[in-house]
């Protein structure tokens, strides 16, 4: 920079700063907490909550450490205040308007501001903004914060009703419910701010938000309207500029929606991944007075169409997702919050899980309605990689109260959010709730809680009032035509009634909460699976950060801690004894735990994907855990991948084998969700596990874009054959590439599995090459903390040369397979 110009800068720099919209993060300040009452003042983290503070003083001990849990409930039932000091210069007082963005407060919070009360919150859902300007002064300014307990003030405002709701307490506090305790989660009920404070300067005007409209939508053009809400304290005549194109507009006091028309020749579409690239265009609009920015936001947008499909025909009725005119088969799976502690997952925690779910080939992601609306970084990774969202409103497992306040607050609550987010292309679907309406007719509710008629009256209509008019109705009033897709409840009907599996979507719990077999899954196909599951125990040293040695057994009070279904372990035993020998290592146990869970759900998967166009989704509980637990989960807490994600990877790609044993044969099925017909080979052969060949055949098979067709049959003829010592393994070869899958034709624990001595040969520092000389069933790859394979817990036939990638170089590589678990 030459000299000239640095004198211009330090001149204009007071100018730019009073014109300019700026804003500070008051997390950035140094702020103190303590329980209120108590005379010392401990230092605090924000954004964070007293858990972790508390931690972090070393008053607690670590929350998820063994059973430490069931010590630190007395937290919740106290009110806790939070206060900081942050200095106002003159300059920054000569600024015309400002304010206080709180962008989240965990949830009962009374706000000071230099002695005075400037907000009563009551959701951790809503941001509040609050006009500070008079208060503010030049120098120190004093921030205070009283945090009262939600379980006091739930419990309170449960004492005002004649009845007691399902979901009790939690259901008239506007905040996570996953905090109260799930069936995967431990009971920390937060408090404290768990998202930024921004204090915000302006003059003039300001952008307060671009929304984003698309009238139509062809591969020749895209039709936009951005509707840009301008908050102005001086009337006139202003400039939005976009790409440098100007739009003279005439402001008038108060707020404006600022209309401007864009169209598009050619455009890029965003496509879900698998299908193609998730192109994103960047807006950057600016607002000027004369020559004066004033303030800028961006806005990256996709092009694309969502229809949700739900045509009657002679089964029931569809229910599928078009996207720029494709049906897609939506594979996925139910997403809960990252962390029991909110605000310690950073950008990069969400950005890695939305990158599981893209490198094991998903395209859907369900925000699950017993969390909190994600975080920004969630949606970001989500429309920059492709992945659709199917976004709950916050409301699970419970029936809520219908009173005025609480109907206002929810409204507020579904504003904010709904503008949050309405602008990313992966928002595919909003839904009312989590099984609220499964849980009240089929649940027994009425009978548990000993409802009268009336009161059974008023509790439905409540819940008809917040998800069948409130919720669609404010959704209706924030978002056009092409982003208006509202689902009330997810299930629609419950999972033991026919007509679950004829229309609607469906969560299908018989297998595991209703102990079925693992092959009930391939009868209760539904149109749309957003939920199943089974559990499997979280990754050996996932266990280790939580339990001490003595604790690496199933029977202590670590491990039964992390174990928050009622009959959890018993239930994996159960399903383990049907389908394995029970190993006698702990260490063993939690290997076929994640087996079992991964076979399980590959049952589930592929008969979803059979069953394609009837089925058009399937979406498993659950992508990934808020802390170390054994769960239903596929990655855990700390991002390991169990068994099944590998598997999960395997079972959603865009081509895939199924084989699929019937009384008289074995149907092998050709799976394609790519918008591409494939021509090539199937080989079929039938291998024992010392390498020799029994069978083969090979035939020459095509399957259509976006098809399910079975395009074989094996006899069932084979009759002078040990099952117990073969396995058929199916082969399609087609354009260069090749995929295969292995079937067995007897349990695992019936197959006649003898040593295997399994080679790893280095090619590379990243590339290994694992080959065996008989069978090597489930092969699983261990090394240094933090190694990624690119697969893992795999078969590996004799004769059969598998090359894995490892995410960094390695000294050693240990491995495991299922023969050393029955010896
Ligand atoms: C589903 C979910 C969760 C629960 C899971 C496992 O129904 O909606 O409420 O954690 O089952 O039980």
């Amino acid at each position: 920079m030459k000299p000239f110009s640095i004198l211009v800068c330090i001149l204009l720099f007071p100018i730019l700063i009073w014109a300019q919209t700026h804003e500070r993060n008051l997390i950035l300040e140094h702020w103190q907490f303590r329980k209120q009452g108590d005379s010392n003042w401990l230092q605090a983290k924000i954004p964070g909550t007293v858990h972790t503070d508390l931690f972090r003083n070393k008053i607690i001990a670590d929350p998820f450490f063994a059973a430490n849990e069931k010590q630190l409930q007395w937290i919740e039932n106290e009110d806790w205040e939070y206060e900081a000091t942050f200095t106002v210069s003159g300059t920054e007082l000569k600024n015309q308007n400002c304010f206080l963005l709180f962008d989240g407060l965990d949830t009962y919070a009374e706000v000071l501001l230099n002695g005075k009360r400037i907000l009563s919150a009551d959701n951790m859902f809503r941001t509040w903004k609050v006009d500070v300007k008079k208060l503010l002064k030049a120098g120190d300014n004093k921030i205070g914060i009283v945090f009262n307990s939600a379980v006091k003030k739930g419990k309170e405002a449960a004492k005002k009703i004649p009845y007691t709701l399902p979901g009790e307490e939690k259901v008239f506090t506007r905040k996570a419910q996953y905090h109260y305790g799930w069936d995967w989660g431990p009971r920390f009920v937060t408090a404290g701010i768990w998202k930024p404070i921004k204090l915000i300067f302006w003059n003039h005007a300001r952008i307060e938000s671009v929304e984003y409209i698309q009238k139509e939508l062809t591969t020749q053009v895209a039709k936009q309207v951005f509707n840009i809400k301008i908050e102005a304290s001086d009337a006139g005549e202003y400039t939005i500029k976009f790409s440098d194109q100007p739009f003279v507009r005439r402001l008038n006091k108060g707020l404006n929606t600022v209309s401007i028309p864009i169209e598009l020749k050619n455009p890029k579409l965003w496509w879900p991944h698998g299908l193609g690239v998730p192109h994103q265009y960047i807006n950057d609009f600016s607002l000027y007075r004369s020559d004066t920015q004033l303030d800028w936001k961006r806005l990256k947008i996709g092009l694309r169409t969502i229809e949700l499909v739900q045509k009657k025909d002679l089964d029931g009725r569809s229910f599928y997702f078009k996207v720029n005119g494709v049906p897609v088969f939506m594979k996925g799976a139910n997403y809960i919050p990252p962390d029991s502690f909110l605000p310690r997952a950073t950008d990069s925690v969400y950005r890695a899980i939305v990158k599981n779910a893209k490198d094991s080939n998903m395209n859907m992601l369900r925000v699950w309605g017993g969390g909190v609306y994600a975080d920004d970084a969630f949606y970001d990774a989500c429309d920059e990689n492709g992945i659709l969202v199917w976004q709950d409103f916050m409301f699970a497992c419970a029936m809520y109260p219908g009173d005025d306040a609480f109907i206002e607050n929810v409204k507020k609550e579904v504003i904010d959010n709904v503008n949050r987010l309405q602008n990313h292309p992966s928002i595919a679907l909003w839904c009312g709730n989590n099984e609220n309406d499964e849980g009240w007719h089929n649940w027994g509710w009425q009978k548990q809680y000993k409802y009268s008629e009336a009161d059974s009256t008023t509790i439905w209509n409540n819940y008809k009032k917040l998800f069948h008019d409130v919720i669609p109705k404010t959704l209706d009033s924030l978002v056009s035509k092409d982003k208006n897709r509202y689902w009330p409840s997810s299930p629609s009907i419950g999972w033991g009634k026919k007509e679950s599996l004829t229309q609607g979507d469906s969560h299908y719990w018989g297998v595991w909460w209703g102990k079925e077999a693992f092959e009930v899954y391939e009868t209760k196909v539904g149109r749309f699976m957003s939920e199943y599951g089974f559990q499997g125990m979280p990754d050996f040293e996932t266990i280790k950060a939580f339990a001490e040695a003595k604790d690496l057994n199933l029977q202590s009070k670590a491990v039964k801690n992390h174990q928050k279904h009622l009959t959890g372990y018993e239930t994996i035993t159960e399903y383990m004894a049907r389908d394995y020998k029970l190993p006698k290592r702990f260490e063993d146990f939690i290997y076929v735990s994640q087996l079992l869970q991964a076979a399980g759900i590959k049952t589930a998967i592929e008969a979803h994907r059979r069953a394609k166009p009837y089925c058009m989704g399937t979406l498993f509980w659950q992508l990934n855990d808020c802390w170390p637990v054994t769960s239903w989960s596929s990655v855990d807490y700390f991002g390991r991948w169990k068994a099944l994600n590998y598997q999960v990877k395997k079972s959603f790609s865009n081509l895939i084998l199924s084989v699929k044993e019937e009384d008289n044969g074995y149907d092998i099925y050709l799976i394609n969700d790519g918008l591409d017909a494939q021509a090539g080979q199937l080989e079929v052969e039938m291998i024992d596990f010392g390498g020799s060949k029994h069978w083969n055949t090979i035939t020459k098979e095509t399957i259509s874009a976006n098809e399910s067709r079975k395009v074989f049959k094996i006899e069932k003829d084979f009759k002078q054959e040990d099952f117990r010592k073969l396995v058929l393994s199916v082969k399609f070869k087609f354009n260069g590439e090749s995929v295969e899958t292995l079937h067995y034709f007897v349990k695992p624990k019936e197959l006649t599995l003898t040593k295997p001595n399994i080679q790893i040969k280095k090619i590379n520092d990243l590339t290994y090459e694992i080959s065996s000389d008989v069978l090597a069933k489930n092969v699983y790859l261990s090394s240094e903390p933090e190694t990624f394979f690119s697969d893992n817990y795999f078969d590996v036939l004799p004769n059969q040369k598998i090359e894995i990638r490892l995410s960094k170089p390695v000294e050693k590589i240990e491995t495991k397979s299922l023969f050393d678990t029955i010896n």
